[in-house]
């Protein structure tokens, strides 16, 4: 009955795995999914959970990994809010001889033995869907269109990447200009106010809003509807996600396209986790599978929708 698993030795536990995960945040309605998600699995794997919400602080994720390291956990989690600084705490995880899983954002480490394997969503190609529907929903027109980018964490991958994929899509066309583009850490309260005051700025110069996720939107939708604009008209809006509350605002035509990113991580994870202590060997990069969705597709979806 040891409570140390060494990397990559295989044992067996005569009691319950436990795990250590590391939430980034509680920031967005994502975020709760995926957190929920995660609880859920463990229990249903019967895997013990400590979780810990470090409220988009990275320095209280160090302190849940090192209060984890001294809990002797059997594997540690982290969904990581940005994706530098890392190398030093992951260097004391691998000392400790504790297995580590990247969830949902990546690290930028020099040393990527640090960790077993990252499960998450390809954010690249995320930014590139958005970036091709508004290509394809611009197609007939060769006017100057002006569009507001509202990106999420600064320096958090989801953010860097999904801004990354969809510039480098849009570029091939020259007719689109970025009149504005700004952080509002993925929350609706930042999403409302940035736009508020970008509409002040810029007005009805504004033909599309791209915003890193639904929760942003959402909050721009408010602020845009203030201004005495019509969202969806008006203003084509893009978003990332596929929250329940996003689909209906797509079914009410104030949504044009969402890029899905799902955050039904849990399953995947535990399975990682039971992997592990098994001895396996895996893949480096588990890449979740998504969709996009249109008014038509969202009608469809909205009832399935727990998030
Ligand atoms: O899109 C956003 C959340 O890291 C993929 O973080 C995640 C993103 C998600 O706050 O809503």
């Amino acid at each position: 009955n040891s409570s140390t698993t060494p990397l990559g030795e295989s044992i067996t536990l005569s009691r319950p795995i436990v795990l250590g995960f590391s939430q980034l945040g509680s920031e967005s309605d994502w975020r709760n999914a995926n957190s929920l998600s995660i609880k859920e699995a463990a229990k249903e794997a019967g895997i013990d959970l400590l979780f810990e919400n470090a409220e988009q602080s990275q320095k209280k994720q160090f302190e849940a990994i090192r209060y984890f390291i001294e809990q002797k956990v059997d594997v540690i989690a982290i969904a990581p809010v940005i994706q530098s600084g890392w190398d030093s705490i992951l260097n004391e995880v691998q000392e400790a001889g504790i297995p580590v899983i990247i969830v949902d954002r990546v690290v930028d480490i020099e040393d990527i033995s640090r960790y077993v394997t990252f499960i998450g969503s390809d954010f690249y190609e995320e930014g590139r869907k958005a970036g091709k529907y508004l290509i394809d929903k611009m197609a007939g027109t060769s006017d100057p269109i002006g569009f507001v980018e509202l990106k999420g964490t600064a320096g958090s991958t989801p953010s860097i990447e999904r801004g990354n994929g969809f510039q480098d899509t849009i570029k091939q066309q020259d007719k689109f200009v970025m009149l504005k583009s700004q952080y509002a850490d993925f929350t609706h309260e930042q999403g409302r106010d940035v736009m508020r005051s970008i509409l002040q700025e810029m007005g009805s110069e504004i033909k599309v809003l791209y915003a890193h996720n639904d929760d942003m939107a959402l909050g721009a939708i408010e602020a845009i509807e203030e201004y005495g604009l019509e969202p969806g008209k008006d203003i084509i809006i893009i978003s990332v996600d596929g929250t329940r509350k996003a689909l209906e605002k797509m079914i009410e035509g104030k949504i044009n396209f969402v890029v899905e990113c799902n955050p039904l991580l849990g399953p995947n994870l535990m399975q990682v986790v039971n992997e592990i202590i098994e001895g396996r060997t895996l893949p480096k990069r588990i890449v979740t599978a998504e969709s996009v969705f249109t008014e038509v597709t969202a009608e469809r979806e909205v009832n399935n929708r727990k998030y």
